[in-house]
């Protein structure tokens, strides 16, 4: 029998359940360890740069950091069901809808989290619990409670703010309606098959909104089909199912492309340029930008959203450019007439302007 991967992450975390999703579906020997005090702080940042969670330690024992990195390599080993459709619309789409959850449903997942004091008891315990196994129970607490205090404080760097709070929720209301709609008709996001988007969308939905008391509640509970692709997401049977076939891109996705080009896309080229100004004040020998640049505004449903430009993004979105270029020109021309009928005919030609490279959580221009 193949020694096991190790999945270091917690229910609580966001991109760690992206993985644990993934790792399953993928039909992956592993197991998944919620990673403690130790482990986080003193193995993690020496192996892969970074205070971080979700970490995938391989049987050969390397030690994998960043959602994307992760499945790119289980890609190669476990071959079989590939979560990346291989049709160019779909490809795009849902490399695109990836950038997005990962990217934009940040604030979503931390406003619904911290701005309802319901959440901090099922947090402190968790958290506790992970990060020292054989503490007393008050020993735990406290240092969760530490944790979370300091979550807190990157609050306003992402956005939410009092002012905020409004155009958030009617957003996330609309958002997880159309969802629910769209599960309604089929059980992934582009057919039987998890791919990529689900994967990227189950960050947010489950360690925040499907288990937080609060958004549990209100959010999750009322929509029963988005309520069962959560379950469908954390239970799958391991390489079932199929994109849908023609390179369709099903017409109840329609919200969330509105969203991708009439929301992310504006937010995304906020940061460009927003590291456009930053690049001549570097000094000329650091290539590692900051994780937060200035702030940004960008329309967001009925109203607009302010937030700080993290330059990680604009990584994110290299890669679904490069995919794009990687296609036949038959692939693109028909990316092509898909993205003008999205009003977004330009949307593969976005120019970042510099190349980046991934470094732990930040990026870095690529020399
Ligand atoms: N983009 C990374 C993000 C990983 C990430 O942000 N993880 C969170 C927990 S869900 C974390 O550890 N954040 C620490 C920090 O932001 O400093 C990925 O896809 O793996």
């Amino acid at each position: 029998m193949q020694a096991p991967y190790i999945l270091h992450g917690w229910h609580l975390s966001f991109f760690s359940g992206k993985t644990r999703a993934y790792l399953r579906y993928k039909g992956v020997p592993f197991i998944d360890h919620p990673v403690d005090a130790r482990t986080l702080l003193w193995t993690v940042p020496r192996k892969t740069g970074a205070t971080v969670m979700p970490v995938v330690v391989t049987p050969e024992g390397e030690w994998l950091q960043d959602t994307k990195v992760i499945c790119e390599v289980i890609e190669q080993r476990f071959a079989q069901a590939p979560v990346t459709p291989s049709t160019p619309r779909q490809r795009i789409a849902a490399m695109l809808l990836e950038a997005w959850a990962d990217e934009w449903w940040i604030p979503v997942a931390m406003h619904y989290r911290w701005v309802y004091p319901e959440n901090y008891p099922l947090f402190e315990a968790d958290a506790g619990r992970a990060l020292l196994p054989r503490a007393p129970a008050f020993v735990q607490k406290r240092l969760a409670a530490y944790v979370a205090n300091k979550m807190r404080g990157y609050l306003p760097a992402v956005g939410i703010v009092p002012e905020q709070y409004a155009v958030m929720e009617r957003w996330t209301e609309r958002m997880l309606d159309a969802l629910d709609a769209h599960f309604a008709t089929l059980p992934f996001l582009f057919g039987t098959r998890p791919s990529v988007a689900d994967f990227g969308l189950i960050g947010p939905l489950y360690g925040h909104l499907s288990r937080d008391p609060y958004p549990k509640r209100v959010l999750v509970e009322p929509r029963p089909h988005l309520r069962a692709w959560v379950e469908r997401m954390n239970a799958p049977q391991a390489g079932a199912g199929e994109f849908l076939a023609d390179d369709a891109i099903p017409p109840t996705l329609q919200p969330l492309f509105d969203a991708v080009f009439t929301e992310f896309y504006p937010m995304v080229e906020g940061i460009r340029d927003e590291l456009r100004k930053a690049l001549p004040t570097l000094p000329p020998a650091r290539k590692r930008l900051p994780r937060v640049l200035g702030m940004i505004e960008f329309p967001m449903g009925d109203g607009r959203y302010r937030r700080g430009a993290m330059p990680y993004t604009l990584w994110m979105m290299q890669r679904v450019l490069d995919a794009y270029r990687a296609l036949d020109a038959e692939g693109r021309a028909s990316v092509d007439a898909w993205l003008a009928e999205q009003d977004a005919a330009e949307a593969m030609r976005f120019d970042i302007g510099v190349r980046l490279k991934r470094a732990g959580l930040h990026v870095a221009l690529e020399s």
